[in-house]
């Protein structure tokens, strides 16, 4: 059985890893981690919570060697649009509390992942159908983030034999922790804006298509990654998944098959809107397909139902 250690365990992500691992594996083989003082969320309190500044390695090996644990989750990090407006935090953030996660993995021997984006790629990538292996020159700080970063995690696949995996996220939409500074929130604001107040204006332009990923979705392929045979992996860091494509109009639409008087209006945000510009279309996700079987089970219809649904108890 897995022990778990987890960073930024109360962010978009780690709000509902945390309790999803804490089903497979037990509450107590999970440990959540984050900046946060006396947070009340159920990440926090459900299971063991230490406060963790991942900038504090000796910390990080301090708490993972409290728990014995043996398998490292890295999350905490600057998204896209943040990372943008602060540049060099972003790198001492996002580049040093990868580092001091990668460290404590070796130091204790753990199996390790960490979430590679989309937003690795650049405006001289393929838009569509973006292939697993091809030109990575991002544009943006973020970007570079997590190039090195993927670089960085196979380095020590090598270097060290650490069992480092990883994925390239699309935007992740969910209703149950909001996203933060990121270029796809538009996605998820939609759903709100369309329940509340039946309008939203996009901070990102029609026509612009991005990879989208509902978060059911996105823990099961972290769960599946970590549970595949190793034997069986070509790559590690990180493998391109998806589960649809759409621009804000598409999205639109199909809110408008439970919604019909919605409206989407534009209100663009030339930074968020220059960073969506320099990411894919559309990703080609048969690598992890091929080598540890990833199906997404959501696509534009299904999660656009369960999201309006679950919006509407929730508000
Ligand atoms: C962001 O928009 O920054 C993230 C991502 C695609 O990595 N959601």
């Amino acid at each position: 059985m897995k022990r778990i250690l987890i960073t930024g365990a109360l962010g978009q992500i780690g709000s509902e890893l945390t309790l999803r691992l804490r089903e497979i594996y037990g509450n107590d083989h999970v440990i959540a981690t984050d900046i946060k003082v006396n947070p009340q969320k159920e990440a926090a309190t459900s299971g063991p919570y230490e406060i963790l500044d991942v900038t504090d390695g000796n910390r990080m090996v301090e708490i993972a060697k409290k728990y014995e644990v043996d398998t490292v989750m890295h999350l905490a990090a600057l998204l896209s649009a943040t990372a943008e407006a602060n540049p060099v935090f972003a790198w001492n953030l996002n580049m040093g509390g990868l580092m001091n996660a990668l460290e404590t993995a070796r130091e204790i021997g753990a199996q390790f992942f960490t979430p590679s984006s989309i937003g690795a790629f650049g405006p001289s990538t393929p838009k569509n159908g973006t292939p697993q292996d091809t030109i990575m020159r991002p544009t943006t700080m973020y970007g570079v983030n997590k190039v090195a970063g993927e670089l960085l995690s196979d380095y020590y696949y090598h270097k060290f034999g650490v069992d480092t995996r990883g994925l390239r996220f699309p935007g992740l939409i969910s209703y149950v922790a909001p996203p933060g500074g990121g270029t796809t929130d538009y996605a998820v604001e939609i759903y709100y804006e369309a329940v509340k107040n039946k309008k939203y204006k996009s901070f990102i332009d029609k026509g612009t298509y991005m990879d989208m990923m509902y978060m059911p979705d996105a823990l099961n392929a972290i769960v599946n990654l970590m549970e595949a045979d190793p034997a069986k992996l070509v790559h590690r860091n990180s493998f391109n998944v998806t589960a649809m494509s759409f621009d804000p109009e598409g999205v639109a639409a199909e809110i408008r098959k439970h919604i019909p008087e919605f409206e989407l209006s534009y209100a663009v945000d030339p930074i968020r809107q220059r960073i969506a510009d320099s990411w894919p279309n559309s990703l080609d996700s048969s690598a992890a397909s091929e080598e540890w079987g990833f199906k997404a089970e959501y696509d534009l219809v299904s999660m656009t139902k369960d999201m309006l649904d679950k919006i509407s108890k929730k508000i």
